[in-house]
């Protein structure tokens, strides 16, 4: 994982070498996790990818509600914008985004065709030149930390993966990589920081382990995934805890869960931080079940 302390300065320096990165790519493959659409991106990437061609891989798509998947897919759909689901774990998904990459291929060339022809050179002959120096499609990844960037490389490299070393105009020590279509993708995935300003947004990061254990108390976090599922999924977690009723008050549904997982101190009292790292835990593994913690607007309730 990459965990780093965000502070102003290696923002701008990141975001400055995001945009130098930029430059050498035609696509941008960006990777959120399914789970925390909203608090897994970071909007300046809007900007700093402007019109370039753009994927968005919906990633841990294993561990996120299908509806939601859905959903998302098409609320984050546009023009010049793809998205995907992807599961890194098993490589699901690799195949279709190795699909698209030559779809998307395929479009950019097409492009290019026609503002020459737009331009009025000589078709034919420049066509020729064209295929015969082809440069394979470049792309590279960015998102926040712990989405699956590296992950998400090493599927598409797999073991075959070959560092193709420095190339003309590439700043020293960038490495390609290419993969099994010929295309190339850089080696370094750009990191963007995650957008702790909102509570929801440091939250529901936290509840995926996406920000360090540390910095919040394992009781309240595990808490307040509690309040969450009651909120959003509580069939899931009344079966996975066997409650033949949730009680109202998340506290009291926490204490119960505690009880029947046996996470009682000496004195029969509740082992609040050991019931809370069993729920966080479970969820994090997808135990408790295929949950979306963040849905688009429109199916929002
Ligand atoms: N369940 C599941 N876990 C994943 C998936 N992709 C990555 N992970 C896990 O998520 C964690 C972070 O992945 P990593 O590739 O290091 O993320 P990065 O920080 O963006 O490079 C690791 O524990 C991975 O095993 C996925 O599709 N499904
Ligand atoms: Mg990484």
């Amino acid at each position: 994982m990459d965990h780093i302390n965000w502070y102003p300065g290696h923002m701008k320096k990141t975001r400055e070498l995001i945009r130098d990165n930029l430059k050498l790519v035609d696509l941008v493959v960006e990777v959120i996790d399914a789970r925390i659409p909203v608090s897994s991106r970071n909007p300046i990437i809007d900007e700093l990818v402007g019109g370039k061609p753009r994927l968005i891989v919906l990633n841990k798509s294993d561990l996120s509600d299908e509806d939601a998947n859905r959903a998302w897919t098409s609320y984050l759909k546009k023009d010049g914008v793809d998205v995907l689901s992807m599961n890194c774990m098993t490589g699901a998904g690799v195949k279709s985004l190795l699909r698209e990459l030559d779809r998307i291929e395929k479009q950019i060339l097409r492009k290019k065709e026609e503002v020459r022809q737009a331009s009025g050179q000589d078709v034919r002959r420049e066509d020729n030149a064209a295929v015969r120096k082809r440069k394979p499609l470049r792309m590279m990844i960015v998102g926040v930390p712990n989405v699956g960037k590296s992950s998400l490389i090493n599927r598409l490299t797999g073991k075959k993966s070959a560092r193709t070393g420095d190339r003309p105009g590439v700043t020293k020590g960038k490495q390609w990589l290419t993969l099994s279509n010929g295309m190339q993708l850089l080696d370094t995935p750009g990191i963007l920081w995650p957008k702790l300003e909102d509570p929801m947004t440091g939250l529901d990061l936290a509840f995926c382990g996406s920000i360090r254990d540390e910095i919040l108390n394992i009781a309240d976090l595990g808490l307040e995934l509690i309040r969450r599922l009651m909120q959003d999924y509580p069939d899931l977690l009344a079966a996975r805890y066997g409650l033949e009723e949730i009680p109202e008050d998340p506290l009291a549904c926490m204490e119960e869960i505690a009880r029947k997982r046996g996470a009682i101190l000496p004195g029969k009292r509740i082992d609040y931080d050991r019931v809370a790292k069993i729920v966080t835990d479970e969820f994090r593994a997808g135990k408790i079940g295929r949950i979306t913690l963040e849905r688009p607007p429109e199916v929002q309730a």
